[in-house]
């Protein structure tokens, strides 16, 4: 029999997808407990691999289940009381804005109403700034800047029925996949549509790509500079939109010829060739209906908002905006980036699309609130605020949602700070993260598929978030856990809510009160919605005003902006590069970003072991050039050392990058390995407008690590600590723990192997066998016919699978007596060895496909037909035709 299903929306990237999920029942149905909604406008039933993987982290491994204050557990009321009569000393004695709120984009809109209230309407502190400072407060600047809102003009739809689509800085194909997908398909049947990617690296994005800009990082505004030129050159401009809808477009098309007098120097300022210039100069010149797509290659920059404004001129320049198939298209990154947007829950916002700067607002807000002591001016921004941190300003912090010690630039400054802030307060899900181990008060969160709420989308979307399973342990929603400490603050009658449906439609009628049209964010269909239409709530996007309940696909459809002339601004842009240029010292730029299974610092993927197989370990991407000349070997170690920081990756060899640049995904945490923290090694450099850090672009050194360095691979039962190791990595296993080490020298092994025995408490015997021809040695210790522990020693990097032998870690899992030799040999592991894993969701490996090809598969279909790969998210399709010779050839 079928089971009942729930829907709710997926807690990972802005695509909000819907999600169906399974309630656990007595009987093993074999309906997989989360799929795809069909019924849901942002996915019609597609989910990615992360998506599709949501059960297997639904696991409590690591999960936080009581406060604690300075590592004892303690009570929820003596935790919020230390919470509440911390706050009140530091407020009397220093000031509120000696408070602060450091939030997330991946907190519930619900949870984020409530905080801003609670600092800039009751403590009084504009101090509530958010991880997303680090993802698309560039984006919001500019958009501000040109219409006067904070709006995202555009839609999903957008994407399928334009006819060239330029994705700037953007890696979908990873990133936002199931929209990418959607792109992907309407390409296919729609043939003449051109999609130009423009990015440093050749992407899995590029697949799809007719055109590939690899320009100099951090070039953007000159080419968006040039088409703005070659709109007035190719006579393409619409003056008519322009004169009714626009003011100051003169000065802006003056810079851009400044700016970009020729194609040759803009193409050399941009480093591409002049004919990819050209051509995409006549695309955009020749077709209409436009989209440029970007995030965060374009926001992560020190002049992010400028090159947003950039790309925003050339569309009001030619009237491409506010149409089926046309915009601007800001892509945010978070579940609830846009939420916290319509909250105000940044620090140089104030609530509900409401600015300190706008006349009347802070009075309009302070007497919808009846807020006592109401902030007055804009707080800090996130550099600024740890900034402000270390230098003892900031005294008591509470961190909801983000891990800042692996995701703001130079993570050694966060520590300073966080170890000077008198009181550091962190809610987590998680027990063991980067900034938990730094809180001195931990609160245990409900996570995804506990709580109730509301998430916005990239397209402007609010869907529900449905809590479905019962909160583990003592974990409360983080609305809650500040609401109490608002009542305890003495702030009872306004922070009296029962559940998120309260607080929902409080924020509702705030975005309708003395509204009138003026401003763009207007739920206030909303304002008097009962519980049960809450409990019911279909997607739909904003604005929803009173009398209007249908949602609204696009925005400025009449050319009428949010301004005070309520025309849309040109902005006069200079492109400029990144901030810190290499330079003998620091010969090597290291750009950052994301791979396709892993979510940011890795607490809730992490736990999926499947998820770990696709990309193991961390890793640089370097060019092969770059690799001979500093006699790095492919696979090994490879120190990144920057003015900041430094950090040790595994060496992944790649024509990818261009010489001189080299790439690093941003996951991997102390708690994942020992020196792969890539944030430290990003300066922190802002735009200046929108605080944004340039978390793209480092200037850095690349060392070989030294030559006799021994490689191994450990299986274990329990945990290890190998601090005394060169380097480390823990890998999610279903079973046991298994860990990819390196030690400085084959001379340090019989001391390890000491350690380790010693550890773990295990007898002086094991298995060993030894090939000194080839520099291997194995050592395993048994336990009642049971695998203990495993030591693969290597002299060179070693892709050994150890997939079979992680199954002998299970806990009713035997060694039988003729597997003895094949735990030592490998021989059975590798009799098993699928390769690196390309296709997630069927678990197959690029040994797999190769042999597949080799026997005669010739196209994606043929192998989804035969190994299933492809053929249920189809994330991986990508990169299956990177295996097809035909495919390779076309994209060649
Ligand atoms: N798998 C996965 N998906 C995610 C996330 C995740 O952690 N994992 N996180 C989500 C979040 S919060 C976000 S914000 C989004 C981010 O989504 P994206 O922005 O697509 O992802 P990134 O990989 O950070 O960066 C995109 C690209 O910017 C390029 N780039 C670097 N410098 C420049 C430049 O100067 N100009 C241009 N044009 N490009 C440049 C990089 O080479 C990279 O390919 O992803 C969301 N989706
Ligand atoms: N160098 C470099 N740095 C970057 C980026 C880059 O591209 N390059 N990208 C930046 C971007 S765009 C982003 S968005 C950030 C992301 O960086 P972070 O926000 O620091 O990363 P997450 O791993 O998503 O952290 C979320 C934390 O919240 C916890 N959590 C999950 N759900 C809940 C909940 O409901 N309540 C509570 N209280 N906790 C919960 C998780 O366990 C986890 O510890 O990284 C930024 N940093
Ligand atoms: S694209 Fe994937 S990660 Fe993003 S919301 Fe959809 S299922 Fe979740
Ligand atoms: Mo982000």
């Amino acid at each position: 029999m079928a089971q009942a299903f729930q829907k709710t929306t997926c807690p990972y990237c802005g695509v909000g997808c819907g999600v169906n999920m399974v309630l656990p029942s007595a009987d093993n149905d074999p309906v997989p407990p989360v799929s795809g909604d069909e019924m849901h406008p942002a996915n019609f039933g597609r989910l990615c691999v992360k998506g599709s993987s949501l059960a297997q982290t639904l696991i409590d491994h690591d999960r936080l289940l009581t406060p604690s204050i300075h590592g004892h557990s303690a009570s929820w009321d003596e935790a919020l009381d230390t919470i509440s009569d911390k706050i009140a000393q530091v407020v009397k004695d220093h000031g509120p804005d000696a408070f602060a709120f450091y939030l997330s984009g991946q907190i519930l809109t619900e949870d984020y109403y409530v905080a801003n209230k609670l600092a800039k309407g009751f403590i009084g502190t504009a101090n509530v700034d958010t991880n997303s400072r680090l993802c698309m407060a560039s984006a919001v600047v500019a958009y501000k800047r040109a219409f006067g809102s904070d709006t995202v003009p555009c839609c999903y739809e957008d994407l399928e029925c334009c006819d060239l689509l330029i994705m700037v800085g953007s890696n979908a194909a990873w990133t936002h996949p199931v929209l990418y997908q959607r792109i992907a398909a309407a390409k296919q049947k729609r043939p003449h549509m051109k999609v130009v990617v423009i990015d440093p690296r050749q992407t899995a994005t590029c697949d799809i790509a007719d055109l590939h800009l690899a320009i100099k990082p951090g070039s953007d505004a000159a080419i968006f500079s040039y088409l703005l030129c070659h709109s007035d050159r190719a006579n393409v401009l619409d003056h008519s939109y322009m004169a009714d809808s626009t003011s100051g477009f003169d000065d802006a098309l003056k810079c851009a010829y400044e700016a970009t007098p020729s194609l040759s120097s803009t193409a050399d300022f941009c480093g591409v060739p002049e004919e990819h210039l050209t051509l995409l100069a006549n695309w955009w010149a020749d077709i209409d209906k436009t989209v440029t797509f970007y995030s965060q290659g374009i926001n992560q920059s020190s002049s992010g908002v400028d090159k947003c404004n950039a790309i925003i001129n050339c569309h009001l320049a030619t009237g491409r905006i506010g149409k089926a198939g046309a915009g601007p298209f800001s892509i945010t990154g978070q579940p609830n980036a846009m939420g916290g947007r319509e909250v105000g829950g940044l620090a140089n916002q104030l609530a509900a699309h409401m600015d300190f700067a706008t006349p009347g607002a802070r009075d309009l807000v302070q007497r919808f609130w009846q807020a006592p002591n109401m902030a007055s001016e804009n707080g800090l921004k996130a550099v600024d605020l740890f900034q402000a941190m270390e230098a003892g300003k900031i005294k008591v912090v509470w961190i909801m949602s983000t891990n800042p010690m692996v995701s703001m630039p130079d993570t050694a400054q966060v520590r300073r700070a966080l170890e000077k802030c008198e009181l550091v307060i962190v809610s987590d899900c998680k027990n063991n993260t980067d900034t938990t181990t730094m809180a001195d008060i931990l609160l245990p969160a409900t996570g995804w598929s506990e709580k109730n709420g509301t998430v916005t989308n990239s397209e402007r979307r609010i869907s529900r978030q449905r809590g479905l399973l019962p909160a583990p342990g003592e974990a409360r929603h983080d609305w809650w856990a500040i609401c109490e400490v608002a009542k305890k603050l003495g702030f009872q009658s306004a922070f009296d809510y029962q559940g998120a449906h309260d607080i929902f439609v409080e924020h509702a009628a705030l975005s309708a009160f003395e509204n009138d049209g003026t401003r763009d964010f207007d739920i206030g269909h909303f304002h008097s919605m009962t519980q049960a239409e809450y409990d019911t709530l279909v997607p739909v996007q904003w604005p929803v005003p009173k009398g209007q309940p249908e949602g609204t696909k696009r925005m400025f459809t009449d050319g009428q902006f949010f301004t005070s002339d309520r025309k849309a601004h040109f902005i006069p842009i200079t492109p400029v590069l990144p901030q810190q240029a290499s330079n003998q010292e620091w010969p090597y730029v290291l750009n950052t970003g994301r791979v396709r299974d892993q979510w940011h610092t890795m607490t809730r993927t992490g736990d999926a072991a499947s998820l770990a197989r696709h990309t193991n370990q961390p890793y640089v991407e370097i060019h092969p050039r770059d690799v001979k000349a500093l006699g790095l070997q492919d696979q090994g170690l490879a120190r990144l050392v920057s003015p900041s920081g430094q950090a040790i990756l595994k060496v992944k060899t790649s024509r990818a990058t261009s010489p001189g640049q080299v790439f690093a995904p941003i996951h991997w945490t102390q708690a994942f390995a020992n020196a792969s923290v890539v944030s430290n090694l990003i300066p922190q450099v802002v735009d200046p407008l929108s605080g944004q850090p340039e978390s793209k672009h480092a200037v850095i050194r690349l060392e070989a690590i030294a030559k006799k360095v021994l490689f191994g691979s450990i299986l274990s039962r329990q945990t290890l600590d190998l601090s005394d190791f060169l380097y480390w990595c823990r890998i999610p296993s279903e079973h046991g723990f298994y860990y990819e080490v390196a030690l400085s020298s084959a001379a340090d092994v019989e001391k390890t192997v000491r350690n380790l025995t010693l550890q773990t408490g295990l007898s002086e015997h094991w298995l060993e066998y030894q090939n000194p021809l080839s520099g291997q040695s194995r050592m395993a210790w048994l336990e009642e016919d049971q695998l203990a522990l495993l030591l693969y020693w290597h002299s060179k990097p070693n892709n050994l699978s150890m997939d079979w032998l992680v199954t002998k870690l299970a806990p009713d899992s035997r060694v039988l007596e003729q597997e003895r030799l094949a735990i030592l040999a490998g021989s059975l592991a590798q009799a098993e060895d699928k390769g690196e894993i390309i296709c997630s969701c069927f678990q197959v490996g690029s040994k797999q496909i190769q042999k597949a090809v080799a026997e005669g598969v010739g196209s994606v279909a043929e192998l989804g037909s035969q190994l299933k790969c492809g053929s249920n998210c189809g994330s991986c399709i990508p990169e299956l035709k990177q295996f097809i010779p035909s495919d390779v050839e076309k994209s060649a």
